[in-house]
């Protein structure tokens, strides 16, 4: 069983993937995020770094999201993703690899330039790209840049997603990787 933080910290992140708010994350939303964010980058549809994002976002509902659909109905609910969140956490080292593989992949999402390093303007066009305000990621930025100099390291993105999934403690940087969840 998930805690109560937990459940509402995951809770809060499911309907932050849920682009259309039609209280499933499906492969649509992922597309539409991507799509977003093309257009925020000015990348025209029929160009490579246009392909390459879509397949970005695919790749991340493929291989991280599609395995908590247990219904098969081409969608994840709610209950379905905090059973498979659960189910992963208490799988200990397993947990660790796929989270460093996931927030890997969503970190080369964000860091435009791939200098393996992301600004606070970066996470403000990502999450702008979900649909959500400066605000948000200006709340969710300042927990992470412990350092106050605007940047982000892939390290230490990696390692506050982990904390983010894995820790119950919510005095932790990461637990607010996305803004309040309160
Ligand atoms: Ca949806
Ligand atoms: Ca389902
Ligand atoms: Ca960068």
């Amino acid at each position: 069983m998930l805690s109560e933080f937990m459940n509402n910290k995951l809770t809060n992140y499911f309907h932050l993937r849920d682009l259309d708010q039609d209280g499933f994350v499906a492969q649509e939303d992922w597309e539409g995020s991507a799509r977003n964010l093309a257009e925020i980058r000015g990348w025209q549809p029929d160009s490579e770094e246009y392909a390459d994002i879509v397949a970005k976002h695919v790749g991340i509902w493929t291989t991280f999201w599609k395995p908590a659909d247990l219904d098969n109905d081409g969608k994840v609910a709610l209950d379905e993703y905090l059973t498979l969140t659960d189910t992963l956490r208490k799988r200990g080292s397993f947990a660790q690899n796929v989270i460093l593989d996931l927030f890997g992949a969503i970190f080369d999402i964000i860091d435009r330039d791939a200098d393996g390093q992301i600004t606070f303007q970066d996470y403000t066009l990502y999450f702008n790209a979900w649909g959500l305000n400066k605000d948000l990621a200006q709340q969710a930025f300042s927990q992470l840049d412990l350092s106050g100099d605007g940047r982000l390291s892939r390290s230490s993105f990696i390692q506050f997603s982990s904390n983010f999934f894995i820790s119950n403690d919510p005095a932790v940087p990461g637990s607010r990787l996305f803004g309040p969840y309160e």
